[in-house]
């Protein structure tokens, strides 16, 4: 028998060994769907602390219940270890490591070169390789082929290797790993055909591309497409702010046009792990290829303009108030990067704070996702939305969780400011609207 029969076998009968590597928001719900779908995994994950959570059935991941997990790990379908020399027994691995950027806007490739570094000394014949991690055009093939290949491992032959974009939305109630669209490519046909024999083991929807490049900038365009209507809506937010216009309500207004539009919003920055970072991979790459990628660069910009327009708002809005920003107390009304989840990557609240303080203001916030933040060296805790309303000078909405009291916000602040139009449709002249 062939590699390709064999292993093609072993994945129909789902008696292929599975294993994955970063147990995050991509890597333990991929593995719990493959669990679900009857094979065997193996999470492998550098923090002991996240294995020692999986085996004991806790979920850490708000979209895998505690009680899914701990049923798949009772029943042996899902184990987890800090040990990569488990690979020697896999027969396919998905890489979901974090590929973050460096301060300098580069990629950082090093979670994707020490996965590869790790599967490459336990690596054999037979094995199915894909990589999640976003990243940009050429990665599976320039970086991972290389550091798998031997001269008694090569690829089509001996093994099959991968690019399948994480799609990955937390907290999205309708859509969850196993009913989100699964694009994959491999470095040859065959490589593409067993990665998709794989997936549809586990998924409802697979999408077979002919290319790992081109699987590799499906992912950029999602999120490059994301970027840069955000940063067109903040710019008309910008535009509109200078003639006195309200962009809520050219949005909502535009909105009605049944084809041909889709709303985007103007907010106080651009935040996640995903938006801001990702577009970045893509221009990153282009500038090797000698083409400026100049729609993400403006973007960027515009997006990276907001916290300073928002920070100047709230300054006028105080002067309107007779009063000066500094020495001014603002509560700050949410810290994640976007409603209804705990996450504060890249928030743009957090630039807003930075800049108040810079300014002289006097800070408190309100977060029910977000108990804690970190600031200049010191843990600032959430305070009480509504107390703080009665005494700040002015309060800022940064995120429109959809458990604060707004009403109760709006009777009790002096001033607002509000960045997500939150308060939207109330006429009042203490509030201040992007
Ligand atoms: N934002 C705006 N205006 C908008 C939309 C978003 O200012 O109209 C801001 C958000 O407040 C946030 C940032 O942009 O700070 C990113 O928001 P997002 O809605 O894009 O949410 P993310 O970062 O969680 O993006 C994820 C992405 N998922 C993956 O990369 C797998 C993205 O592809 C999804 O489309 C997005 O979720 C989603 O639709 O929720």
């Amino acid at each position: 028998m062939t590699q390709v029969e064999k292993l093609s076998a072993k994945i129909s009968s789902r008696q292929a060994q599975v294993g994955v590597i970063g147990l995050g928001y991509v890597g333990l719900p991929l593995a719990v769907e493959f669990a679900k779908a009857g094979f065997t995994v193996t999470g492998i994950d550098v923090l002991q602390s996240k294995v020692d959570l999986v085996n004991k059935g806790e979920s850490y991941i708000q979209d895998i219940p505690t009680e899914t997990l701990a049923a798949l790990v009772k029943s042996g379908k899902i184990k987890a270890t800090t040990d990569f020399s488990v690979v020697a027994q896999l027969d396919t691995i998905d890489i979901c490591v974090p590929t973050p950027l460096r301060k300098t806007k580069d990629p950082d490739m090093s979670y994707i070169v020490s996965a590869c570094q790790e599967i490459a000394q336990h690596f054999h014949e037979g094995m199915l390789v894909v990589l999640e991690s976003t990243t940009y055009p050429g990665t599976t093939d320039e970086l991972v082929l290389p550091m798998l290949e031997r001269d008694d491992l090569k690829v089509d032959e001996d093994f099959f290797l991968c690019f399948s974009p994480e799609r990955v939305d937390p907290g999205n109630a309708k859509y969850q790993t196993v009913n989100i669209p699964k694009v994959v490519g491999g470095i040859t046909a065959a490589c593409t055909t067993m990665g998709a024999l794989f997936y549809a083991q586990a998924l409802e929807t697979v999408v077979p591309v002919s290319s790992t490049k081109v699987a590799e900038m499906v992912k950029l365009l999602e999120n490059t497409f994301r970027m840069i209507n955000i940063g067109l809506a903040n710019e008309m937010a910008l535009m509109c702010d200078r003639m006195g216009i309200n962009v809520w309500e050219v949005i909502e207004a535009a909105a009605t046009k049944p084809f041909g539009f889709m709303p985007f919003y103007p907010g106080p920055g651009l935040g996640g792990h995903c938006i801001p970072i990702d577009p970045f991979y893509l221009s990153w790459k282009t500038k090797q290829a000698g083409i400026e990628a100049r729609f993400i660069e403006l973007a960027g910009y515009i997006n990276g303009q907001m916290p300073h327009f928002v920070v100047d708002k709230v300054q006028n809005a105080l002067n309107d108030h007779t009063k000066a920003l500094k020495g001014s107390h603002v509560h700050i009304l949410g810290m994640a990067y976007k409603k209804v989840i705990d996450d504060v990557r890249e928030s743009p609240a957090l630039d807003i704070l930075h800049l108040l303080k810079q300014r002289g203001a006097k800070l408190t916030y309100s977060d029910p996702f977000v108990p804690r933040i970190h600031l200049d060296g010191a843990d600032i805790f959430a305070q009480d939305a509504n107390a703080m309303a009665k005494v700040a000078d002015c309060v800022v909405i940064t995120t429109d969780h959809t458990n604060f009291n707004y009403a109760e916000v709006l009777a009790n602040a002096k001033l607002i400011v509000d960045t997500r139009n939150a308060l939207k449709g109330v006429v009042s002249d203490k509030i201040v609207r992007l």
